[in-house]
């Protein structure tokens, strides 16, 4: 099974938002494998981001993740990260689709509510950086046989 990085940003978690989003992963029909609410390092965010450091809105981003809580989590399904992408919608709020997280919550794209791994090799990479491997539980829905064929 396929498994994704998610983050819920600081700006998610202070408006609210965080029952609603985990929501969206729950009903969807995907599997919560690891969670946390946590503050975030500097050196954390600078390596979570390290691929935009030389981007001119680096140092406000790394700011903004340190800014206040997260919540840290591992999502597990076929075609999850592709999907969780869709249900994240585009990276810039304004012009994010209706019904998307971003489309429905955001208005700027340096306050977009969330994270999601954009590749597979991205997502194994982001789940090893942000989780240790006692973090996540390896479990099987009861809903998986009326999930998948
Ligand atoms: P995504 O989060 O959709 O994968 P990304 O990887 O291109 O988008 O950028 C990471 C984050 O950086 C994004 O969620 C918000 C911020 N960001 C991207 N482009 C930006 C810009 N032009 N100005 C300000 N923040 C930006
Ligand atoms: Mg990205």
């Amino acid at each position: 099974m396929e498994r994704t990085f998610i983050m819920i940003k600081p700006d998610g978690v202070q408006r609210g938002l965080i029952g609603d989003i985990i929501s969206r992963f729950e009903t969807k029909g995907f599997s919560l494998v690891g969670m946390k609410f946590m503050s975030v390092s500097r050196e954390l965010a600078e390596k979570h981001y390290g691929v935009h450091k030389e981007r001119p809105f680096f140092g406000s981003l790394v700011d903004f993740i340190t800014s206040s809580p997260v919540v840290a989590m591992v999502w597990e399904g076929d075609s999850v990260v592709t999907s969780a992408r869709t249900l994240i919608g585009a990276t810039n709020p304004i012009t994010s689709a209706p019904g998307t997280i971003r489309g429905d919550y955001g208005v700027t794209i340096g306050r977009n509510i969330i994270h999601g791994s954009d590749a597979i090799e991205t997502a194994q990479s982001e789940i090893a950086l942000w989780f240790s491997e006692e973090e996540l539980a390896t479990w099987e829905s009861c809903a998986k046989s009326w999930l998948y064929e």
